[in-house]
């Protein structure tokens, strides 16, 4: 075939979108990284030929689950499980569950798609894939959600093993679900194998595998920043969300002498000019898990600020570190960040800025990493833990944290390898796009027509 015969860019879209629709998300997610892709492959005719695009962005299977299990008053409650396994070309398909009301076939196929991309970049042996379900874990009781484990792993059971898929935790999906869900995926298989990560230390669960994605966000922006001759200390960040990763990317700001001053959840944000000090993140690390409470309490014990139903993009800061939910920045919101002076941005959670407010970020040169890369720190250290596992020791603390840091390095600079621009200004999100995409990309042309 001629290179003038290929599809372009918009032909491969509207193709994705009649196959695909009404799957927002998951278009926004392929379109992101075609974008991209389709520049570096208009002369590399072998990926045009090979349809690896096309390939990448239809997932090898998607598996639909009924999941059928008992409230405390003895109700029959039904939801809809998944297990999206997107690509498995380089390793065991490896990636989240996600357990929060919202969560449909496109939200999976998106982050399955883009995990495919994210677990490319950390440089270890892992495919992408992506599951949960619709189910609500807010308000539930703890023998509740043992019951939803277990009926969501009786099923799940027949499609993931540690050579094979390999799940770990997303939003609604911590310490005490993998918990329940590993309990059920031992006694179903009568086998004591590494098939979850983020498991308890107890258990086969790796150090840091908790701080690691917030840490990891942060490392990616202190790179960023050095790049361009600035550095965390003195920084003023605004973050999102009070769970998992927003809340170890606050511990690792002050670690490095940045200073947070907000924090979210679904119903406001807390504006703390004091900043959220370690003494401070204790007891919002307590509030979110321990006690399960709302972000509102923050505010009423620290005396500062909480808007209900708002968003923290509008106040001032150098930094924004949005680690909560998808298009949690819409281009409005990126504009009053890039008016009030923002320098940089590191996605601790996947896909949270509308493709307009990353045009825009790029536009105004602020320095902006994406999900694949801001937040492959989480996955990279399940990688470390599936080794781990399969070697049946464990790896000391220091040495993980000194893997992290190296594996965030190695992102940063192949990012900039690949997204480096003329004018001297690095496009993240380019080089992120094609630096996950070829090692994905050169396994399958290995593996011929499959
Ligand atoms: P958690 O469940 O621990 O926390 C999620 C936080 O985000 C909560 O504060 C929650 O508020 C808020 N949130 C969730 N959904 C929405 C929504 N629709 N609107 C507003 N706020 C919302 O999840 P994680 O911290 O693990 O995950 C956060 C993000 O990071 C997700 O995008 C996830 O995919 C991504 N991520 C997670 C990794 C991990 O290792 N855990 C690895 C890489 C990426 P509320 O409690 O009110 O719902
Ligand atoms: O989006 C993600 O990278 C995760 N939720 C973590 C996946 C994993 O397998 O650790």
């Amino acid at each position: 075939m001629a290179v003038s015969d290929h599809v372009n860019l918009e032909e491969f879209m509207n193709g994705l979108r009649r196959r695909n629709p009404g799957e927002t998300e998951f278009h926004q997610a392929v379109y992101e990284v075609a974008a991209n892709v389709f520049d570096f492959i208009a002369d590399k005719e072998i990926y045009h030929e090979q349809q690896i695009l096309r390939r990448i962005a239809e997932p090898d299977r998607i598996i639909s689950f009924r999941v059928c299990w008992e409230d405390d008053n003895g109700n029959i409650r039904v939801n809809r499980g998944y297990r999206v396994q997107n690509n498995n070309s380089i390793g065991p398909y490896k990636g989240g569950l996600r357990f929060h009301p919202s969560v449909n076939q496109s939200i999976l196929k998106f982050l399955a798609f883009e995990q495919t991309f994210k677990n490319s970049l950390t440089g270890l042996p892992m495919g992408g894939g992506k599951g949960g379900a619709d189910f609500n874990p807010k308000g539930k009781s703890n023998n509740e959600i043992m019951r939803f484990c277990q009926s969501f792993m009786t099923e799940l059971h027949r499609h993931v093993g540690e050579d094979t898929d390999v799940p770990a935790g997303d939003i609604g999906v911590g310490a005490r679900e993998i918990g329940y869900l590993f309990g059920q995926w031992k006694r179903l298989t009568n086998k004591f194998t590494g098939t979850l990560t983020g498991k308890g230390r107890e258990y086969g669960g790796s150090p840091i595998r908790t701080e690691a994605t917030g840490y990891g966000t942060v490392y990616m922006l202190q790179d960023m920043l050095k790049k361009a001759g600035h550095d965390v200390e003195g920084k003023s960040c605004l973050v999102s969300g009070s769970g998992n990763v927003a809340t170890y990317a606050i511990e690792k700001v002050n670690q490095l002498g940045g200073k947070a001053v907000t924090a979210s959840d679904s119903s406001g944000f807390i504006y703390d000019p004091h900043g959220i000090d370690d003494e401070r993140l204790a007891y919002l690390m307590d509030l979110k898990n321990n006690r399960r409470g709302r972000i509102e309490e923050y505010a009423n014990e620290w005396g500062c600020e909480f808007h209900a139903g708002k968003r923290p993009w509008g106040v001032k800061a150098d930094v924004a570190l949005p680690c909560a939910t998808q298009n949690e920045i819409s281009q409005k919101e990126a504009q009053t960040l890039i008016a009030n002076g923002c320098m940089a941005v590191s996605e601790g959670a996947n896909m949270p800025t509308e493709q307009e407010g990353i045009h825009d970020f790029t536009k105004a040169r602020v320095l902006f990493a994406p999900s694949k890369a801001a937040n492959a720190g989480g996955v990279a250290i399940s990688g470390l833990e599936m080794s781990q596992n399969s070697a049946r020791i464990t790896w000391k603390e220091e040495e993980l944290q000194a893997l992290l840091r190296n594996i965030m390095g190695d992102i940063h600079e192949r990012c900039a390898e690949y997204g480096q621009t003329k004018e001297g200004y690095v496009d993240y999100v380019k080089g992120a796009n094609i630096a996950g995409f070829i090692k994905v990309a050169d396994a399958m042309i290995a593996y011929g027509v499959v």
